[in-house]
């Protein structure tokens, strides 16, 4: 058996692990998309099964649909003393919070939000002496952020007394430290952090200490991973955000974020979870210690073997509710569908799938008039995919459309939609884009909104079954009738827009359902049957 990387395909960033006796979980962030942080169970770190999600209720979880790249950062999972503990950032919701359970695929609790806490990327650590501790980055987007810690009373969720920066990484005024672990081996502690921002430059460093406040001293050997220094368009990049976990035999390895490049340097699946052992040699951590860098592939550890039913190329919407690979994009406060009659029937609600043409969006494109997008989607997991999605909906006025779209964020998607138009019924596939006003540093978009019409067929029935071929970044899309007849709306669209490195923020390309009634709630639904993903990587 191996390791093969990434362990989990698609948009699963910054991952978090811990492991209790035999069992592994592993959290990932999930910013908009509702229900939020899946979780991960595997025995064997090859084979990783999806248990649930820790945020699957709305009063836990409080999203806006228009700010994608806003919503749950990076969360911590950790075990102690019987409890599973999540803490993360609802980064315009809130702030940092801790939930708990006992049962990893939950329920999980309501937040206990930390008063007091600044920043972002918490994270819990536990002494022998039973203290626990809470440390997080402060000053995130100044000149000079620090790692910081506090005692934490995780009887009451509050800070206890000083708050004291540790350390601000290994480089001199070093770009965004972030992401936060302590763990202690051997009397020492050690405090991993991320630095070099979440793009090409990431990297995970380390420093130690004797106490837990400090001083400490970064590891000569500095950083630990990175893929900083090797060619921008290197298959795996953005290395960086990693946690450690040990195995029951003594041996370590190390989860992190990174993400498969290809066209270019475009990254639409977003950040991925990998894998990588990791060896320790004069008190320092040295991961994949072969080579140095992250690997496709691993010999894996002597661990027994959990090998998930393969997944069904087709959902048909059987069933009372969603499988675990689809999300809403914001909190769903009121209904935005039903299954029925084994067919997902999403509602033509007022708000646009895509902002109106002309929108100017800044930073984190805040949009708190539109409550509900009409949206249900599940993640890019394969450069290169099949989508076929069979589709019942007569549109009833101009006003409405639905269809499918690959949205990377909410002002970078291409979607094909059933509209009436002049009389007439059509389909046709439509790119949303934004100006790239691009600000590297923050990761942020800002610009105008532009939409363009790419392709148009008419379609008289109210029966479509449309298809996305994506070979690599050549996107094709076709409509198809009952008997299979291809016919072609759009070929051959560069996909490399669906990139975050173009988009900006946090994001990987999601293909979704999606209906509207564009300016009011129509109160319609539109019915799909069938969906299929079948990956071709
Ligand atoms: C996350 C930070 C980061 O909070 O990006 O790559 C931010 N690391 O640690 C959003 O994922």
């Amino acid at each position: 058996m191996e390791l093969k990387n990434p362990i989990l395909a698609g948009f699963y960033p910054d991952p978090s692990i811990c492991r209790v006796g035999g069992d592994f979980y592993m959290v990932t962030s999930s910013f908009s998309f509702f229900p939020g942080v899946p979780i991960f169970h595997s025995t064997d770190l090859a084979h990783w099964e999806q248990i649930g999600h820790v945020l699957n209720r709305p009063a836990q979880l409080p999203l806006d649909p228009m700010s994608i790249s806003s919503g749950i950062f990076a969360p911590t999972i950790r075990h102690h003393n019987g409890t599973f503990y999540m803490i993360t950032t609802n980064i315009n919701h809130g702030g940092n919070f801790i939930v708990t359970a006992a049962d990893p695929a939950g329920p999980w609790s309501d937040p206990h939000w930390i008063s007091g806490a600044e920043g972002i990327d918490p994270s819990l650590f536990w002494d022998d002496d039973g203290k626990a501790y809470y440390t997080g980055t402060r000053g995130f987007g100044q000149t000079v952020p620090k790692i910081w810690c506090s005692e934490i009373d995780l009887e009451r969720f509050e800070l206890v007394g000083d708050k004291t920066d540790l350390w601000g990484g290994a480089l001199i005024d070093c770009h965004a430290p972030e992401a936060p672990h302590l763990y202690k081996k051997e009397g020492w502690y050690y405090l991993m952090i991320a630095e070099g921002g979440t793009e090409n430059n990431h990297a995970v460093t380390i420093a130690r200490s004797k106490t837990v406040l400090g001083n400490y001293e970064g590891c000569p050997g500095n950083p630990i991973l990175t893929h900083r220094h090797l060619d921008v368009n290197d298959p795996i990049s953005n290395v960086g955000h990693g946690d450690l976990v040990e195995l029951a035999d003594g041996s370590w390895y190390m989860v992190m974020l990174a993400s498969r490049i290809y066209g270019g340097y475009h990254k639409n699946m977003g950040r991925e979870t990998f894998i990588a052992p990791v060896v320790w040699q004069n008190g320092w951590p040295h991961v994949s210690p072969e080579t140095g860098k992250v690997e496709w592939s691993y010999p894996a550890p002597d661990l027994p073997e959990t090998v998930p039913a393969p997944k069904p190329v087709r959902d048909d919407f059987e069933g009372d509710a969603l499988g675990l690979d689809w999300n809403l994009l914001g909190t769903p406060v009121r209904s935005i569908y039903k299954l029925e009659g084994s067919r997902l029937k999403i509602r033509t609600v007022e708000a646009p799938i895509c902002p109106p043409a002309g929108t100017i969006f800044e930073r984190f494109s805040l949009d708190d008039r539109i409550d509900v997008l009409g949206f249900v989607g599940r993640r890019q997991q394969n450069m290169s995919y099949d989508v076929a999605v069979s589709l019942d909906f007569d549109p009833a006025d101009k006003a409405e459309s639905a269809g499918l779209i690959l949205l990377q964020n909410n002002f970078q998607s291409v979607r094909i939609e059933k509209i009436r138009h002049n009389g007439r019924k059509i389909l046709r596939a439509v790119q949303g884009y934004i100006d790239l006003e691009y600000t590297v540093e923050h990761n942020l978009g800002a610009g105008e909104y532009h939409q363009a019409v790419l392709g148009e067929i008419e379609w008289p029935s109210s029966q479509v079954i449309l298809k996305i071929k994506a070979r690599e970044q050549d996107l094709s899309f076709f409509a198809a009738d009952e008997s299979g007849q291809e016919t072609p709306i759009l070929e051959h669209l560069d996909g490399g827009f669906l990139g975050s490195e173009t988009a900006g923020g946090f994001i990987g390309t999601y293909i979704g359902l999606f209906a509207s009634g564009n300016g009011q709630d129509t109160g319609h639904f539109a019915e799909f049957d069938w969906f299929d993903y079948k990956g071709r990587d």
